[in-house]
């Protein structure tokens, strides 16, 4: 039978399970990647596991997110990660040395890999044609300890890409005309593969734009095949030996179709405030714009900043629209100076930042009240930007260009007016900053872990009850984000290794109070609409909750990592079988689930809720080693229970 590359790859990893859409899989991971923000949790796991190093191919620990030092609590932790690191034999790369996804693509990524990513953009890695997927820090600390990664078998979605990108238009667009068509669910428990002649008009790092924005459909990874602008990428960066060509077989069928000739398209932006918000640029046209920030894991290539700095040769911003360059990467920055990118940039306006996540986790960079900013990030969730009703849009970096030259969202078609369109070169020889990432010893057993005052024990868990009563704390509606349940942003992002600290922060942008309604009621629920946690991969969207007392969600569906964190936290993730139902829920109700220890154990997947006099049913559909997980009340205390057994 002629194979999808997906099938092929997830075929020669698989462990456990068989190739069928949604039931449990097993596969081996190759290479693991953390970064700091979810990483220093994820690392105090795996060091619970009680191991003497990593038992992966490549373990990687990036500090991208929560680099800014206003006082020691970030340091603390990048001095932690550090010294775990090269205790562990991770590779670390330090803060300002670039964002995750970028820097491993440059110096490890390998076709035909798999990597599990504490991260959601791990899908990015598609760019080198690996299978990259992201989870919570604690199912990539299992993989850090050799154990294989267990998910749904994903629905294969092959996307024939035809024609070439016309000028002014570029892998951005095409991502969102991916989300105008699918939106942020559409393409829930799927891998999304791209094949056909267009492919090979797209370079690695528009492949990695494109996979790591899969993620913004709700996909579970993208993957690329590997040719001959692959291992052009690859030589690139001096390991053109780790090349290997990859491709579907010949009359490969899909679970699901659908084509895209890239001669049509044309720019493309997000509205404020999802993803999936997408209209042509023409649309809103016209728009006056207060920031543009260029940059984040999605549009920082050498190739996304030189177009930019290319557009701005010989001009200057608008002076009511500032600039931002967030460079993905040293060798990023290294390139465009080498190039005379960064003298373009300076001459214009703009502001030059240190390679890292900065205004795209809240991080620096909020916008002023009311004022609209245009960012080439991969996401504008309500709030995201540390401003309260915040107007991001999201875009391509040509068009985040014209808008910082006009000062209004400008079709950057407009601008063939007045110059021609720059065609950007990759480096054929990329200069490499070797000495970025700090690379593990052979003997590393004798280092000492510094553990500084912002590092706190993870929380004790209580297994479930026989029954659990609970009452209803809060009602959300659909699409729920990550960022919405655990906010990022400066003051909090510092809070991600101290659990009784950041609970303080849960639902903080709609219910202030909440964590004070949760310890006047003990055990809570929290009731949600469809798709509820998309976003992040973030457990403290799990663990700070379940800390709280949240002890089951109820819920219209799950996004597929909040819904595995859930698990790993102990917390249940019912499904209304009735959608109607969730009408009949109010706060302060109280909720009872009768023996949901036995249910649990039998493998039940109704389960009865009494709540308000009557009587609804929720479906569980969790596997057998998740309803371990619930019932040990979290998957750290079971697997620690299966390790004192062994
Ligand atoms: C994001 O883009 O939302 C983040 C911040 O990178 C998160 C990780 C986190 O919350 O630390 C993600 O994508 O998983
Ligand atoms: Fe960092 Fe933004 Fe990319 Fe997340 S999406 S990894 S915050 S740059």
């Amino acid at each position: 039978m002629a194979k999808s590359l997906t099938q092929k790859i997830l075929e020669a990893h698989l462990v456990e399970g068989r190739l069928v859409p949604g039931e449990e899989i097993a596969i081996k991971i190759d290479h693991t990647l953390l970064q700091d923000a979810t990483g220093t949790v994820a690392m105090m796991e795996f060091e619970a596991l009680g191991l003497d190093s990593v038992r992966v191919e490549l373990a990687a620990q990036y500090v991208d997110h929560n680099i800014m030092q206003a006082d020691n609590k970030n340091a603390d932790d990048h001095k932690y990660l550090q010294t775990a690191c090269a205790r562990y034999g991770i590779h670390f790369s330090p803060p300002g040395n670039g964002i995750c996804h970028q820097v491993h693509m440059e110096r490890f990524g390998v076709p035909g890999k798999t990597i599990l990513g504490s991260d959601s953009h791990t899908p990015g890695a598609a760019g080198v044609s690996m299978l990259g997927i992201g989870a919570g820090g604690l199912d990539v600390a299992m993989a850090m300890a050799g154990r294989p990664y267990y998910f749904p078998c994903p629905a294969i979605f092959g996307v024939d890409l035809r024609g070439e990108l016309p000028d002014w238009v570029s892998a951005k667009d095409v991502i969102l005309e991916m989300l105008r068509r699918y939106d942020v669910k559409g393409c829930v428990g799927m891998v999304i593969e791209y094949f056909g002649p267009g492919v090979k008009s797209l370079s690695a790092t528009d492949r990695e734009t494109i996979g790591n924005m899969g993620t913004e459909l709700g996909a579970t990874s993208t993957v690329f095949p590997s040719d001959e602008n692959t291992r052009t990428y690859l030589m690139a960066q001096g390991r053109g030996t780790t090349w290997l060509g990859l491709s579907a077989d010949e009359g490969a069928e899909y679970d699901r179709y659908d084509e895209i000739n890239l001669s049509m398209l044309q720019p493309m932006i997000a509205c404020p405030s999802s993803p999936g918000n997408v209209v042509t640029v023409t649309e809103v046209a016209g728009t006056p714009v207060d920031q543009v920030i260029v940059g984040s894991c999605v549009n920082s290539s050498f190739r996304d900043l030189m177009v930019v700095a290319k557009i701005m040769e010989g001009r200057r911003r608008h002076s009511d629209t500032s600039l931002h360059i967030n460079p993905g990467s040293v060798q990023v920055v290294e390139n465009i100076t080498q190039h005379g990118g960064m003298s373009l940039f300076l001459a214009s306006g703009a502001r030059i930042h240190e390679p890292g996540c900065l205004g795209c986790i809240g991080t620096g960079q909020v916008p002023g009240t009311g004022q609209i900013s245009l960012r080439t990030f991969p996401r504008n969730f309500p709030g995201r930007s540390g401003t309260r009703d915040d107007q991001v849009y999201l875009c391509s970096p040509e068009t985040a260009a014209a808008a910082a030259l006009k000062g209004v969202i400008t079709d950057p078609r407009d601008l063939s007016k007045e110059m021609a369109y720059p065609m950007i070169k990759n480096p054929e020889q990329y200069a490499i900053n070797a000495g970025g990432i700090l690379c593990p010893r052979e003997t590393y057993q004798d280092i000492e872990i510094k553990r500084g005052p912002n590092i706190k024990p993870l929380p004790n868990m209580e297994s479930l009850p026989e029954t659990l009563r609970a009452k209803v704390a809060i009602i959300v509606e659909d699409n729920i984000t990550t960022d919405t349940i655990m906010t990022a942003g400066s003051q909090v992002l510092p809070l991600r290794s101290n659990i009784p600290a950041l609970s303080e922060f849960v639902f903080s942008q709609i219910e202030p109070d909440f964590h004070k309604i949760c310890k006047e009621k003990g055990n809570v629920i929290v009731v949600g609409g469809e798709n509820y946690g998309q976003g992040s991969s973030r457990e403290q969207a799990a663990l700070a909750p379940r800390y709280l007392g949240v002890r089951a969600k109820i819920t219209k569906s799950f996004a597929r990592i909040h819904k595995a964190n859930l698990c790993n936290f102990g917390i249940i993730p019912l499904i209304f079988k009735d959608p109607r139902d969730y009408e009949k829920m109010n706060v302060g109700s109280s909720i009872i689930l009768e023996g949901i220890r036995k249910h649990i154990e039998s493998g039940e997947k109704e389960i009865p809720i009494k709540t308000d006099g009557t009587t609804i049913v929720a479906l569980l559909d969790v596997s057998d080693r998740q309803r371990k997980f619930l019932l040990a009340g979290g998957a750290l205390n079971f697997v620690r229970s299966e390790l004192k057994k062994a």
